[in-house]
């Protein structure tokens, strides 16, 4: 039997292989050793048929590909990024690549070639949490752990659907209630989770900074705040006490959708709720206002004290396997490396510790603002963006404009594949192994179950080769993942709070290790919570009479992202179909659109062809499209946070027409 671990969501569920069966791994981290389909299914989405197994190149995207040898490859790729200006590189990762592949590609890219555009999918993911972790606690530190929930009284889960996207995490939310935690979920539509919550909220989509100022607002008008820990631990009282002050109170309930009776009933469970967790996921993080919703959410727990105390504190839920693990690395174009940013010391420190003098110094691109940057080469691996960004003819035409576009990938059927010039296979979960970070700091590890197959390589083996080819061979030549885990972990002792350095490799074989647990104090210079004031500026798409509807967009159970993995033929994984429009009962009898109809929905950007799943659970006035829908991108638009550049994907105007 070798343990293992999963690699779809950041829950990170323990897996037990033997032979050629998968299970659960009873130790961690439940101990019913339960997991949900996707996990018993990672052997499964290894199937060879649609599987990228051979280096493919071509000289223009008009052109058929044809085979080339990884020599020829890796030689194009770094010829050209020889020929080119630093800041005309980019690295697009994934928080689904391991520790290892992240620390290899961003040793490369701002420690040797000197661009600091190295940047991850996270950018649309988590990147609000990571910028209002840093302005109220210090750092990118989530400062909960999933077990503390069953050392709540309450549990508010805002814009977070844990029972289709954080599966075996919302097994022990239920089992929780039953010894008497209380649930309330904020989000527009009656999810799973929703349904099985003690109150849902149904808010109207963008509204959560009026939701949560309204309870600092009764907090702190009704004195219920914490006064000494504010006294003593919290800055900016004063600023938020007097911006709430002037809030008009009535305009803020209205834009929520709330009742009184409604926020009124929430309140008096929260003002009686000695210990809550508030976590959130992408209904606040996805938004033109992401960070300052987050900021709204933590505001509440630095005025109770609720933090760094079991059984408390705001808790990001992190989406993908190892996005935590990726951050700690310095996979966003806005650190530099193991949460480290770019002032002087940090890249002295770095440069000392990679011997290197091209260390980059200055903030990247972020990945949302990659393809118009001009760039002329563009390296993506384990993730897709022709799927994922928002406004896709946009940014189909921006991808189109790039030189050279890499491609690395296990499968052969991404959305990106027909833009690139060279595609390189990368082999997948089961086929290589390395470490991971789950959404509660867990360090688990990957094992290597099968013979890779075909050519492929792990993807820290492809940037590694992309580094030899460049001539930095002695700061490349690692030979397997442990090396390059030993070398992360001593690089971890640059940053005073990462206490990753005490890792044993060897022994995450057997048992996890949780990092940052001695950590129970603000991150911050002067070891002090930061409030904010902040107000809802309304700057999302406004509905109109030509696009009267508000898409919201999210995840199904048993499907991940663009379906690489799990939309398979034959497969076990399809329990929902894949290709739906929630709409509300009313909103659907007005259009005169019955249950089955097939619909076409159409924004300012694009249009796509679904079949209508009519519901009285659905908001009015607003649609709900599963991400499984690989088209789903054309609709959404590109508007962005101002400070964490993460997209407003769920609040995107639409109209429906019955076909
Ligand atoms: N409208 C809308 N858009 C969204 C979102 C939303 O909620 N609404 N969510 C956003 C969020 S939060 C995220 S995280 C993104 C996700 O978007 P993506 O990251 O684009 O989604 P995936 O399909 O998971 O892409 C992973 C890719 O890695 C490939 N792969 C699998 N295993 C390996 C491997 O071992 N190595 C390599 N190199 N490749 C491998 C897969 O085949 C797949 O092509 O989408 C974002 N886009
Ligand atoms: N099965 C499955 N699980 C996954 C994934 C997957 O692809 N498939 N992907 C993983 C990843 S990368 C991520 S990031 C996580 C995402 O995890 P979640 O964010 O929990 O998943 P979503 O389905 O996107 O849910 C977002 C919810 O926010 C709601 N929402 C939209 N707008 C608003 C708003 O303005 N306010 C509030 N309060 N709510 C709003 C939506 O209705 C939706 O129910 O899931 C992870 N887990
Ligand atoms: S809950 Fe997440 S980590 Fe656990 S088995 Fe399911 S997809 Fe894998
Ligand atoms: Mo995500």
């Amino acid at each position: 039997m070798v343990k293992s671990v999963c690699g779809y969501c950041g829950v990170g569920c323990g897996l037990e292989y033997n032979i050629d069966t998968l299970k659960g791994n009873k130790a961690y981290p439940t101990n019913s050793g339960k997991v949900c389909q996707k996990g018993v299914s990672e052997l499964v989405s290894m199937q060879p048929d649609t599987r990228l197994l051979k280096p493919l190149a071509r000289n223009s995207i008009d052109e058929d590909f044809t085979q080339t040898t990884w020599m020829e490859a890796v030689k194009q790729i770094a010829k050209k990024i020889k020929q080119t200006s630093k800041e005309k590189i980019g690295f697009y990762l994934s928080g689904q690549l391991l520790t290892e592949d992240y620390y290899i590609a961003n040793k490369l890219g701002k420690g040797f070639i000197g661009t600091s555009n190295v940047d991850t999918n996270s950018r649309l993911c988590m990147s609000s949490a990571v910028v209002a972790y840093k302005k109220t606690i210090g750092a990118d530190f989530v400062p909960v752990r999933m077990k503390d929930i069953f050392d709540a009284n309450l549990l508010i889960l805002a814009g977070a659907n844990t029972a289709e996207a954080h599966v075996v995490f919302h097994n022990h939310i239920k089992k929780a209630q039953k010894a008497g935690l209380k649930v309330v979920v904020i989000d527009p539509r009656e999810t799973q989770s929703a349904k099985d919550a003690d109150m849902h909220l149904a808010i109207m989509p963008g509204s959560d900074i009026d939701l949560f100022n309204l309870i600092s607002k009764r907090l702190i008008d009704e004195k219920l705040y914490d006064k000494e820990f504010v006294d003593k631990h919290i800055n900016n009282f004063h600023e938020l006490k007097d911006g709430l002050t002037f809030a008009d109170t009535d305009k803020m309930l209205k834009r929520t959708g709330l009742s009184k009776r409604e926020f009124e009933d929430f309140f008096e469970l929260y003002k009686n709720s000695q210990n809550i967790i508030t976590a959130w996921t992408m209904g606040l993080n996805q938004s033109v206002q992401g960070v300052d919703k987050n900021i709204a959410l933590i505001n509440t727990h630095l005025l109770t004290g609720k933090i760094f105390k079991k059984g408390n504190g705001p808790f990001s839920l992190t989406g993908q396997p190892n996005a935590m693990g990726g951050r700690e690395v310095g996979g966003l174009a806005t650190m530099l490396a193991v949460h480290l940013g770019f002032d002087k010391q940090s890249v002295k420190k770095v440069s000392r510790f990679w011997k290197s003098d091209n260390v980059a110094n200055k903030e990247g691109l972020p990945v949302t603002k990659m393809l118009e940057a001009d760039l002329d080469v563009l390296i993506i691996c384990h993730t897709d963006p022709m799927y994922h960004l928002p406004n896709r003819h946009k940014m189909q035409e921006l991808i189109k404009k790039i030189p050279l576009v890499v491609e690395i990938n296990a499968y052969s059927n991404s959305q990106t594949a027909p833009y690139a010039h060279i595609r390189l296979p990368a082999s997948p979960w089961g086929e290589k192994e390395g470490c991971q970070t789950n959404l509660d700091r867990t360090m688990t590890k990957q094992e290597q179950l099968v013979d890779k197959l075909g050519q492929s390589k792990a993807d820290w083996e492809i940037f590694q080769l992309i580094a030899q080819e460049l001539g930095y061979k002695e700061a490349f030549d690692f030979k397997n993942v442990k090396e390059i885990f030993n070398e992360y972990k001593e690089m971890t002792k640059l940053n005073a709070h990462m206490d990753i350095y005490k890792v044993d490799y060897d022994n995450l074989r057997k048992e996890a290790f949780i990092w940052g647990e001695d950590i129970h104090n603000f991150l911050t210079p002067d070891k002090k919570g930061n409030l904010f004031f902040v107000h809802n500026q309304e700057l999302s798409e406004q509905v109109c009479d030509k696009y009267p509807f508000i898409l919201l967009t999210g995840r199904t159970r048993d499907q991940w992202h663009s379906g690489t993995k799990t939309n398979l033929a034959d497969s076990l994984l399809k329990y929902k179909e894949l290709n739906f429009c929630e709409i509300n009962s009313d909103d659907a009898k007005s259009l005169d659109i019955s249950n089955g109809d097939m619909i076409k929905v159409i924004s300012k950007r694009g249009e796509l062809k679904t079949t209508a799943v009519v519901t009285k659970t659905m908001h009015k006035n607003c649609i709900f499209i599963p991400i499984s829908n690989k088209e789903i991108n054309f609709l959404t638009l590109d508007i962005y946070d101002k400070e964490s550049m993460e997209p407003d994907y769920n609040h995107s105007c639409i109209n429906i027409i019955k076909l």
